[in-house]
């Protein structure tokens, strides 16, 4: 069985900036990782299973909803230490890490600020623990950078809804108690609804044939006249603000993991460049190999810096949701180039399931594409800049012949 020796970079000290409580954290997350999922997540990944029987272990390092409070069986942690735990699950593999997030960021989160107090009460204290599983139905077959234009919907039938519609490329719906469901009402304004697993008319088929994320669950949401009780709609927030609301606390706990995932590659690299012996020399004796290796250190330092002042403008409520992209955009983008440049520096070692790169590199092109693509926070970052949102353009009329 395969020892996992990570220890992290720290080039600019950035510990020093971490509290005792960000680090017991993050060490009780990293060796929680070590011992339970290190040893078997390749054996997930090849197999495309999600390994269920840590899910309760997940809940006990308080990765299900870290910054939820105590009332509500969170453990009221902060958003860097949200962050942390993030970084340490996707340093192992971006699939873990999805579970973490979609319950904590899509589930949670939801149900926390715009949840009736019964909801809170019912729900998040068995979601903190991981006896019950969430998921998050935002996207749709035919919309899916554009959620406005869903067409899920549900009409008003006395002390219930009818819902109808389907949500497709959902992570954990294959086995989650429950689905955070965006549909629009019969005015056109979305909402927020809470259907159970067993309401006829609601099934979850799961999706086969991902090259990416294998070790997470993914499959589609469908709704066949779904009778969901009007209590089971979140009655705090209406409109797509409130599910681009969760989707920026989603991906700031990205722009932390996918920083792990870089940090994992690079740790890899510098370990085997000191190992590798060609032409009667350690490889990174060579100046080619310590480019590679200086570049990756350069990056991996910026983004450090990046995402923990983000961490810090959330934890004063301060974030806006651009700076929140920029962090997740260039997190995910530095992390596949290195994954990429750690791969070349194992040569064919790097190709085996020996080493992380080539899964966290397959990984990473989910993690560009969900929350929003690559080109979709750019697109987001110029609106910030002009005040232009670049997302929809007219068509030109077609050229009379
Ligand atoms: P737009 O007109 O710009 O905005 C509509 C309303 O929303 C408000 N708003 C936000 N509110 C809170 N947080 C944000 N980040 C917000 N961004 C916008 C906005 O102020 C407006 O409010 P109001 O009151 O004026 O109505 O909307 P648009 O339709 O033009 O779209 C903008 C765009 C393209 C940026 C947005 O649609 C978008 O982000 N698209 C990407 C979709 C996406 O990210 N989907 C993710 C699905 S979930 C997922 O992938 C989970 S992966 C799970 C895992 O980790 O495994
Ligand atoms: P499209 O929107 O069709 O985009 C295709 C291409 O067109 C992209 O390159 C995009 O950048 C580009 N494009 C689109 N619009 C523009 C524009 N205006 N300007 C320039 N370029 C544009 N969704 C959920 O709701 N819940 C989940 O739990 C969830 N989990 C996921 C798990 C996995 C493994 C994956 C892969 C996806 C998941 N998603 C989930 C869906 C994800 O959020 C969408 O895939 C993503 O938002 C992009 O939508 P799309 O795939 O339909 O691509």
């Amino acid at each position: 069985m395969k020892t996992d020796l990570y220890t992290h970079p720290d080039y600019y000290n950035m510990d020093d900036l971490l509290s005792e409580e960000h680090k017991l954290v993050r060490d009780a997350a990293r060796a929680w990782v070590k011992k339970e999922v290190s040893p078997i997540i390749d054996e997930h990944y090849e197999k495309a299973t999600f390994p269920m029987h840590i899910l309760p272990g997940l809940g006990e390092i308080g990765a299900f909803g870290p910054y939820i409070p105590a009332e509500y069986g969170g453990p009221g942690l902060d958003q860097i230490s949200y962050g942390l735990i993030m970084q340490e699950l996707e340093r192992c593999d971006s699939g873990l890490r999805s579970t973490a997030s979609v319950q904590s960021s899509l589930v949670m989160y939801p149900i926390w600020k715009f949840g009736s107090e019964e909801q809170k009460q019912k729900y998040l204290p068995k979601l903190a623990t991981g006896e019950m599983i969430g998921c998050f139905g935002l996207t749709e077959p035919d919309y899916g950078s554009n959620p406005g234009g869903m067409i899920s919907n549900f009409k008003d039938d006395g002390d219930y809804v009818i819902l109808n519609g389907a949500k497709m490329w959902i992570s954990n719906a294959p086995f989650a108690d429950i689905a955070v469901v965006w549909a629009k009402n019969e005015e056109g304004r979305i909402h927020g609804l809470i259907v159970e697993r067993g309401m006829e008319g609601f099934s979850t088929p799961e999706m086969h044939g991902k090259l990416s994320l294998r070790a997470s669950a993914t499959g589609e949401l469908i709704f066949d006249n779904v009778r969901v009780p009007k209590s089971n709609i979140l009655p705090g927030k209406s409109g797509l603000g409130a599910p681009l609301a969760c989707l920026d606390s989603a991906r700031y706990g990205i722009a932390w993991g996918a920083l792990g995932a870089a940090m994992d590659c690079y740790d890899q690299a510098v370990r085997y460049s000191k190992e590798r012996i060609q032409f009667g020399h350690p490889i990174g004796a060579f100046q080619l190999i310590q480019k590679k290796l200086a570049e990756m250190l350069t990056e991996i330092t910026k983004a450090q810096l990046l995402t923990f002042r983000l961490g810090q403008l959330r934890n004063e409520g301060r974030a806006t949701s651009a700076q929140i992209s920029m962090a997740k955009r260039n997190n995910v983008e530095i992390a596949l180039n290195i994954a990429r440049e750690a791969r070349q520096i194992h040569g064919a070692m790097g190709i085996t399931n020996e080493y992380s790169m080539m899964r966290h590199m397959a990984n990473l092109e989910s993690v560009l594409t969900y929350e929003g693509t690559h080109d979709i926070h750019l697109l987001i970052t110029g609106m910030d800049i002009t005040g232009i949102p670049a997302f929809t353009r007219e068509m030109p009329e077609k050229k009379k012949k």
